[in-house]
């Protein structure tokens, strides 16, 4: 039976050893309530880390750990306190969380602390390839992880990969400082869906992909290799009715009062004017605690007649105290905590009432529900759950949320009073607003925002991300009928061994070679001659490279290799190192075209023509992806009301756009190949447009192959030029 297995950093449990007892208690969390039915569900199985190091565990305990652990249908990673320095407080949260929030200046680019990174994605990766098998799930979560999706990909291609990132993903010229920018990339493009919160996130991973690892998108697809990796955005939920039937029970008149909520009370019965604002965060930089403080204090002066009206109710939550700049955080909000509280307190009145700890459950619905207005104003943030919470526990629909424009919530909650957290304006206006605002209008808001989180929850967010990621399976399996297979292999070399007459037909770029930012760079290399020799060396075999190549570079890279080359797109043939015309081709219209070609060089940075004997080439591989694709859809407007009068076809390579004669074409010149001899074994492998005419020329047995995963007509597809070579050294 197949299974669905979720990898976090931390398992949903809490584990704790007082005088060697072991209690295990399951976490409550968000992302615990939505995958409780996934990880309920046949053998589910949740892979993490325990929260106790290696350290901390002797033998016996550690088995028992371990046991408890499997109970719970979990598995944990084991990981020693060099890793949670390294791993976790270094690369986890020194580098990618700040990056990842827009703070630079708190990142840090350590080698060991990304050696780290890579060495415990590497002990997760172990944990799952211990479990899986072909046929499984796998959906990972959050940044601590980012490497993991490849890792398993490269082990188990059969199994489907899912990555969700909790964080926002930052904008390209963000993302381009990080050193390790491609390994990233490429670790989570491992998978084979790839959900965020917001659309903008989205986005931003996409302009990555495209500007670093040039990589095609085709609206939310990515071309990678030979598979597609789709990208979605899926805005997290809450458990909603857990808030809203906690609140309604709170609000009971029978249900006892907690110490907490008399406190509040105390203050609500002062009188009608009296009000609660209400934040709730860890405390986190990205969370904009400072600056709300000002704010606050900004906001009593520019409205005094709210002083010893209103409270300030802030839960800051201890996180990461091992960070330092999280320590600063502390120290700066208990200074400005007091400095606001001395400077505004009266007998009667304290502005702010803080409280730096974690509460119980019971007690957060104290806050919500005793809370007139919520005022959320991260400076950044993935998405933000307690502002969802606090709409969810509204049960009278009354309240305020007054919600950051940088929180990832905000693009799902226009009702709310957006501001932006850098504006002190904003802060003062939008609580005045809030603490003015009319019930009705507070009613309708809240509606419309329950209404929202009340459909959208976290199973349902779970139950979406998992749809879409079974639906890549099916677009899977049209792109994987072609793939060439072991067996398939195994085939080809078992008919060539047996043919007595054999063709091989193959191209050049992008299928002996990858593609280089140079044309010229992309020389063959001591390891692909070494092949080409050997199949040369075989009497039986007519071995021909077939090229968009000028005859003017092959001959100078094999100048003294016998091979059959044809270049220009089938214009030249050499043959017994003679070269001959095999068409015959006007140039006249180069003068013409090379004009328009250069005024697009122009206004194109990293673009640049290439002059061959009968074609012109426009090469855009090094120039930014989006301004080429405007510029191939314009240029591709002009050239076309040119070259039906001049006899020329456009051809849309890889990354370039070549002009040339209709009348020559690969698959012209390999028809003249293939009616040469009697050929019982015929071969071709190609990767572009231009190869498909080659493959469609064919002879029915013939055995064609494309590399890479777009569209074709070929036989077979190849992952990449490496695989090429793999194939054709079997036949040496
Ligand atoms: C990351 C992203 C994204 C808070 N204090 C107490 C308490 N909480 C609970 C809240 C809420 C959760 O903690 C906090 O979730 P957030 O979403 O607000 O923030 P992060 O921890 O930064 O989470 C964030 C999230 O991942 C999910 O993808 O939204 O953007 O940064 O559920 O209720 N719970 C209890 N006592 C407390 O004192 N029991």
């Amino acid at each position: 039976m197949n299974k669905t297995i979720i990898v976090s950093n931390r398992l949903p449990l809490q584990i704790s050893i007082q005088d060697n007892q072991l209690e295990v208690t399951p976490s409550v969390g968000g992302l615990a309530t939505g995958m409780k039915s996934v990880h309920a569900e046949g053998n589910g199985l949740w892979v993490g880390w325990s929260g106790i190091t290696d350290e901390d565990l002797n033998e016996t305990m550690a088995a028992q750990v371990d046991l408890k652990i499997k109970q719970a249908k979990c598995s944990a990673v084991r990981l020693n306190e060099a890793d949670v320095a390294d791993f976790y407080l270094g690369f986890s949260n020194r580098t990618l969380w700040p990056l990842f929030h827009y703070f630079t200046e708190y990142t840090e680019f350590k080698d060991k602390h990304w050696e780290a990174y890579k060495r415990v994605n590497q002990k997760f990766a172990d944990a799952v390839l211990d479990t899986i098998e072909d046929g499984d799930t796998v959906w990972v979560h959050d940044y601590q992880l980012l490497l993991l999706p490849a890792l398993i990909k490269e082990k188990k291609p059969e199994v489907t990969i899912g990555f969700f990132l909790h964080i926002p993903f930052p904008s390209y010229e963000i993302f381009r400082t990080f050193p390790w920018r491609e390994e990233v990339l490429a670790g989570m493009l491992g998978s084979d869906l790839l959900g965020f919160h917001t659309y903008d996130y989205e986005r931003h991973f996409l302009s990555s992909v495209k500007r670093i690892l040039r990589l095609d998108v085709n609206f939310n697809e990515i071309s990678y290799y030979d598979r597609i990796v789709k990208v979605d955005s899926f805005p997290m939920g809450i458990d909603y009715d857990k808030f809203y039937n906690s609140a309604l029970d709170h609000n009971n008149a029978d249900t006892e009062k907690s110490d907490l909520q008399k406190r509040l009370d105390t203050h609500i019965e002062e009188g009608d004017d009296k009000k609660f604002i209400l934040t709730i965060d860890r405390l986190d930089y990205t969370k904009g605690i400072p600056n709300r403080l000002r704010a606050y204090e900004h906001f009593l002066t520019t409205y005094p007649e709210y002083q010893e009206k209103v409270r300030l109710v802030m839960l800051a939550v201890p996180s990461r105290s091992e960070v330092p700049q999280y320590r600063k955080l502390k120290r700066e909000t208990d200074e400005l905590v007091g400095r606001i509280n001395g400077a505004f307190s009266t007998v009667s009145w304290t502005p702010i009432w803080y409280f730096y700890r974690s509460l119980p459950f019971e007690n957060l619905i104290d806050l919500y529900t005793s809370s007139d207005v919520a005022l959320i104003t991260p400076v950044r943030d993935g998405m933000n759950l307690v502002a969802k919470e606090y709409v969810a526990t509204r049960t009278r629909q009354d309240g305020v949320l007054i919600l950051s424009e940088m929180a990832g919530a905000s693009k799902e909650m226009n009702e709310a009073l957006l501001i932006n957290p850098n504006s002190f304006e904003d802060f003062a206006t939008a609580l005045d607003r809030a603490l003015t605002m009319p019930l009705e209008e507070q009613q309708s808001r809240m509606k419309i925002l329950q209404k929202r989180l009340k459909r959208y929850t976290v199973e349902k967010w779970a139950e979406e991300f998992l749809k879409s990621l079974e639906a890549t399976n099916q677009m899977k399996e049209i792109f994987v009928s072609k793939k060439l297979r072991t067996n398939d292999i195994d085939g080809i070399v078992s008919q060539y061994k047996k043919a007595k007459k054999r063709l091989v037909l193959l191209d050049y770029d992008g299928t002996l070679v990858g593609f280089k930012n140079n044309p010229q760079d992309a020389k063959p290399d001591a390891a692909l001659l070494k092949i080409l020799d050997a199949l040369e060396g075989q009497e039986i075999t007519s071995l021909n490279l077939i090229s968009g190549r000028d005859r003017g570079t092959f001959e100078k890279w094999f100048a003294k290799k016998p091979y059959n080359l044809i270049t220009d797109h089938g214009v030249w043939e050499r043959e017994k190192q003679q070269w001959n015309a095999l068409e015959i081709v006007k140039t006249e219209w180069m003068a013409n075209i090379k004009p328009i070609l250069e005024s697009f060089v122009d206004r194109t940075p990293g673009t640049f023509i290439e002059t061959k004997e009968y074609s012109l080439a426009w090469h855009y591989r090094t120039a930014d992806p989006e301004l080429a694709q405007i510029r191939t859809i314009e240029l591709n407007t002009v050239l076309t009301s040119m070259v039906s009068n001049n006899n020329l076809s456009i051809l849309k390579g890889n990354k370039v756009i070549e002009i040339k004669s209709s009348n020559v074409n690969k698959g012209r010149a390999a028809n003249h190949l293939f009616v040469k001899n009697d050929f019982d074994f015929i071969l071709i492998i190609g990767d572009d447009w231009t190869d498909e005419d080659m493959f469609e020329a064919a002879p029915d047995t013939a055995i064609t192959i494309k590399v890479g995963h777009s569209k074709t007509i070929a036989k077979y597809k190849i992952k990449a030029p490496e695989q090429v070579r793999a194939l054709l050294a079997k036949l040496v």
